[in-house]
């Protein structure tokens, strides 16, 4: 088999994120040497023409994934709902997500925290699944990094799908993680979802169209190591299989 690149974008407006500038897009495969270069163009393309705006500092990382480092996961099973309302939608989160390992007032208070939300963050937020409390320090967030499915074809032609479907899963297939809360903070896309017990709820209807306000909670065990999970989700290489 032919070697891998994770080949990744992160673009932002108003300077580099590391200097205050606003993040627009960010994205990545792996994929193999011979389509490197088409990919970090179409990454490229895609940061200069999005829905948040044009950006005016584009990074784009390439490296070579070691085959042996390379975990293949299952993709989450996805259920569609449907709702017409807002209010309708955050109800049935509240609905899909509490069980034994998540509380109801964790969910209320990430449904909360996401709607407080004043700019985009360009990862997630990790909150205790009993208490809700909110464990990562800082505005970055945790960014899940180093991921793609190994037959993009499968899972379809919605790329927003597609992409949110293979976070989801390495996101869930991490030891300590319980479950997570989506929805986009692109403002012509108001479809999010909730993952849990191997399942990725989708719903629409999550904000008003038009909103530029999203992102993501990470519900996570009280007594987990987040450096380790943290540590997996940034950095382990996952391929998911259809
Ligand atoms: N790691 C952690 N958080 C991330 C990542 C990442 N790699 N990428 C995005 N986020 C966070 C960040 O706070 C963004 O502002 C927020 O999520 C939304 O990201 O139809 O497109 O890429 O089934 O705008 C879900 C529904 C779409 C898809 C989600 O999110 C469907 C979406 P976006
Ligand atoms: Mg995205
Ligand atoms: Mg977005």
């Amino acid at each position: 088999m032919s070697e891998l690149y994770s080949v990744r974008m992160r673009a932002a407006q108003g300077g580099p994120h590391e200097k205050g500038g606003h993040h627009i897009s960010g994205a990545e495969r792996i994929v193999k040497l011979e389509e490197v270069g088409t990919i970090a163009q179409s990454l490229t393309d895609r940061a200069l023409h999005h829905s948040k705006g044009t950006a005016d500092f584009i990074n784009i990382t390439v490296d070579l994934i070691p085959p042996e480092k390379i975990t293949y996961i299952d993709c989450l099973k996805v259920e569609e709902h449907k709702t017409s309302s807002i209010s309708e939608s955050h109800q049935l989160v509240t609905e899909l997500l509490p069980g034994p390992n998540i509380s109801e007032t964790a969910v209320l208070k990430a449904i909360s925290l996401l709607k407080g939300l004043d700019k985009s963050m360009r990862g997630a937020m990790l909150v205790d699944a009993i208490t809700g409390e909110r464990l990562d320090t800082g505005d970055r967030g945790v960014r899940v990094s180093h991921m793609d499915s190994f037959d993009s074809y499968a899972l379809g032609d919605n790329e927003h799908m597609r992409e949110a479907l293979v976070l989801a899963s390495k996101v869930q297939s991490a030891d300590g993680i319980v479950g997570e809360l989506c929805w986009s903070d692109d403002p012509d896309y108001t479809v999010g979802y909730v993952a849990c017990n191997g399942v990725y709820h989708r719903i629409p209807n999550m904000k008003e169209l038009g909103s530029n306000i999203g992102g993501r909670v990470f519900f996570v065990r009280s007594n987990i190591d987040s450096e380790s999970v943290i540590e997996y989700l940034e950095r382990a290489p996952v391929l998911v299989k259809r």
